[in-house]
């Protein structure tokens, strides 16, 4: 019934598949590889003109933007609602969901590309990545790629990566201080599934230090509450592949030191 055409390392995908596994609905995958470029096909762009995953194909539709096909679906599919009911709740769940898409969606690609994406780009032949370059449609997405490429965690963009990060999770441990629980009303909703995807990045990519155990309890609580929900099963686990794991392990690791500088120096 339903179509993802997804990547399991994309954030704005795991937003969607979170959504599909809250509402108990079951999707076929179509697995795009952003790192050979897929998506810049014009058979994917076709789908989508910007060239991003996720796009969900339903009753002859080709939707993207992850926040409107999370909406879609729950509109489309009332069981187990997404979005709170009170109109102050649901104006909260969709200005977090602003904040993410403005301030952190992509900051969050920056880091993951110059942790786990550069250094594998770095094996391939330069002109093989720099077809895959010239193949994005986006110009600013173009250049922040070069300029990652060409200077690792060095970039000049890194910095303002960390700030963001940095304020959105002092934002979340306000609001979940004060709720004690969600980021939206009384119940977990789509604005805490909108976050958990670059939550969990930020700890994958070695940003776990921005939000310590100290100075962020009620957001570590939050965090460890999502993890727990069955739906991290299908839309997350399932596609964890051990060996990859260890892979960007090693990437992390060696990322780690001059992470840690940039925290320190933006803290
Ligand atoms: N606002 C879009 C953002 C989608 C997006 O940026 N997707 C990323 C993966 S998280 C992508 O496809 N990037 C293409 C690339 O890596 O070139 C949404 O929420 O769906």
């Amino acid at each position: 019934m339903f179509t993802l055409h997804h990547s399991p390392f994309s954030v704005a995908s795991q937003k969607v598949r979170l959504a599909l596994a809250e509402k108990q609905l079951e999707w076929s995958d179509r697995i795009v590889d952003l790192l050979a470029g897929e998506h810049c096909s014009e058979a994917f762009r076709r789908l989508n003109g910007r060239a991003e995953v996720p796009v969900l194909e339903h009753n002859g539709l080709a939707l993207t933007e992850s926040w409107f096909i999370c909406e879609y679906l729950d509109e489309a599919f009332p069981q187990y609602p997404l979005m709170p009911v009170a109109p102050a709740h649901r104006y909260a769940a969709r200005q977090w969901n602003h904040w993410i898409d403005r301030e952190l969606h992509h900051a969050s690609g920056i880091v993951t590309w110059a942790v786990l994406a550069r250094p594998l780009l770095l094996q391939q032949h330069p002109e093989a990545v720099s077809a895959l370059l010239q193949a994005i449609p986006d110009e600013s997405v173009r250049a922040w790629r070069r300029s990652v490429l060409e200077h690792g965690l060095d970039a000049p963009e890194l910095k303002d990566c960390i700030e963001r990060h940095r304020a959105f999770f002092m934002r979340m441990e306000a609001q979940l201080a004060d709720t004690h629980a969600w980021l939206a009303g009384p119940a977990c909703s789509l604005a805490d599934l909108a976050a958990l995807p670059y939550v969990m990045r930020a700890e994958h990519v070695g940003l776990g230090g921005l939000m310590t155990f100290e100075a962020h309890p009620n957001l570590r609580s939050w965090y460890m509450r999502m993890l727990t929900r069955p739906s991290m099963q299908p839309s997350f686990v399932r596609y964890l592949d051990p060996e990859l794991q260890a892979l960007m392990t090693k990437l992390v690791v060696a990322a780690h030191p001059k992470l840690e500088q940039l925290m320190r120096q933006a803290g």
